[in-house]
């Protein structure tokens, strides 16, 4: 399950049961008084993802965080549900990492999501040096997750991430370049009754 030092990608850790409960308080979430949108990044292209950020909002324009949503409609970033928080405990544990999530950005892949290759540096500097882990949770349709190494032109290699699954970056691997080349549609278990793919990946930012 160690993939790469500081790298787990751990398959299935989540019941049937659980994936349910979380994709609808997702969706719940994505639909819900502060919406999902898509964001327009600094060069002014659209990303291919509907985003909602829990905790601290994540301004596409400035690549950096925020209270509220200055790059789309002002509204404040709705508060992170501590049952993320404590999931999100609970898998960086089976990694044998700590830490004290802040925020979660919450992602909703189409049939034609896809997220280019990046790396997540915008959490505060000492919670990057300290190697604090970005966890990452999938529901819904498969994914080809990419993972590379920390410079952009390192070696890429390509993971399916299912539901159910969780990915974990810290320490050594924090700044590890990573993205999501295609979405499996219809691949995700009925019994979620879920067209898409759903990730959440909390972070911690405040140290
Ligand atoms: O959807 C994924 O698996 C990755 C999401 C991601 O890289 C991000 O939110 O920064």
């Amino acid at each position: 399950m160690e993939i790469a030092p500081g790298a787990f990608h751990l398959e299935h850790l989540l019941t049937l049961d659980e994936q349910r409960v979380l994709a609808a308080d997702c969706m719940a979430l994505l639909d819900g008084d502060v919406p999902a949108y898509v964001p327009v990044v600094r060069g002014g292209g659209s990303m291919h993802v509907r985003m909602l950020c829990l905790g601290r909002h994540w301004n596409g324009k400035k690549y950096a965080y925020e209270e509220t949503r200055s790059d789309f409609d002002g509204l404040p970033a709705p508060p992170l549900p501590d049952a993320f928080k404590q999931l999100a405990q609970r898998i960086a544990g089976a990694a044998g990492m700590t830490f004290d999530p802040d925020l979660c950005i919450l992602n909703y892949y189409g049939p034609d999501g896809r997220m280019g290759l990046h790396q997540d540096k915008d959490e505060s500097a000492q919670s990057i040096a300290a190697g604090l882990p970005v966890v990452s949770v999938s529901l819904g349709d498969s994914a080809r997750f990419l993972f590379g190494g920390t410079r952009r032109r390192d070696p890429v290699e390509t993971r399916l991430l299912e539901s159910g699954d969780a990915f974990v970056f810290g320490g050594p691997a924090r700044l590890r370049y990573h993205g999501v080349s295609r979405i499996i549609p219809g691949s995700a278990p009925p019994e979620l009754h879920l067209a898409g793919r759903l990730n959440l990946t909390l972070r911690q930012y405040d140290v």
